[in-house]
């Protein structure tokens, strides 16, 4: 997964407003009820404004990513609920986070990012929350959703597969193509009705429906007319080609998972999400 910079994410903050506005035109829904509809829970059933949100900066690894905290705060804050920004970073941020009665504590190492719910200690995972997001935004923007169609999933590192059994779940026939060939055969092997791709070119011409989990750059060329596609990729892989072409292009660089993370750590979510998945398969190739 792309570490994310100061750069990347520096019009988050500003860009959320505009982010809900983008998601009711391609999805028909704003982001409180996309991150509730990706985990089958009903946005009326939970009470955004009684959750208090703390955002931890953790200094391990590569240390701050300047803007990342409150990036995730105002994201979580879009949702309604009262997040903030703890003074200190991590383990008297934590403490500070516990002292000031946080309901659910949001911290990213360099490895994982969690958004940990202090009364049932369940948590969500930003790598799971990211796949569920954008497999539930790709279904919600196609007519007549995923069942028997083929779906691209381009780049097979943690999101990438979590994408593909997601997809796999949702009834979809899913192609996979990785930089490292080996990645995508182990999908391959691992799935009924996964198939890997070696040729990225022509998977991508011939594909009408695309995941796109990878950091690397798409042509407008490759796309193909009236395509429909949801990238969680950082950076944005497309360019104005691909844009006239696509009927419909969902990425943005933090936010959508932040928020499906942040209903998925309510606890009430219908999935039986275990983070263990995505930590063991850190063992998978990389
Ligand atoms: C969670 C993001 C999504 C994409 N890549 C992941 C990433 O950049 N992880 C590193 C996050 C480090 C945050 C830093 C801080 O500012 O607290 N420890």
């Amino acid at each position: 997964m792309t570490r994310l910079t100061a750069k990347i994410i520096e019009n988050v903050p500003s860009g959320i407003a505009h982010l809900n506005e983008e998601l009711e035109k391609k999805i028909k829904m704003d982001m409180r009820n996309f991150a509730c509809r990706s985990i089958g829970v009903n946005a009326g059933d939970i009470d955004f404004g009684s959750y208090s949100v703390a955002i931890v900066p953790v200094t391990s690894g590569e240390g701050i990513i300047g803007g990342f905290s409150r990036s995730v705060a105002v994201a979580v804050g879009a949702l309604g609920m009262r997040s903030f920004v703890t003074e200190a970073c991590d383990v008297t941020g934590i403490s500070e986070a516990f002292s000031s009665s946080a309901d659910i504590i949001f911290m990213a190492d360099d490895e994982r990012f969690i958004a940990l719910n202090t009364k049932t200690r369940s948590f969500s995972d930003n790598i799971w929350s990211t796949a569920r997001g954008y497999v539930t935004a790709l279904g919600l923007a196609e007519e007549g959703g995923l069942e028997g169609k083929r779906v691209l999933v381009i780049g097979a590192g943690r999101v990438g597969r979590e994408a593909v059994k997601m997809l796999r779940n949702e009834g979809a026939l899913v192609e996979v193509t990785d930089i490292i060939p080996e990645r995508a055969r182990m999908l391959e092997s691992r799935f009924e009705g996964v198939r890997a791709i070696s040729e990225v070119d022509e998977a991508i011409r011939s594909n009408r429906l695309i995941l796109n989990a990878s950091p690397g750059t798409i042509p407008g060329d490759l796309i193909s007319q009236d395509a429909v596609i949801s990238s969680p990729g950082v950076p944005y892989a497309f360019d104005e080609e691909g844009e006239r072409r696509a009927k419909v292009i969902i990425h943005d660089v933090l936010s959508l998972g932040v928020a499906v993370m942040a209903v998925a750590s309510v606890g009430l979510s219908l999935f039986d999400f275990s983070a263990a998945d995505v930590v063991a398969d850190r063992t998978a190739i990389q």
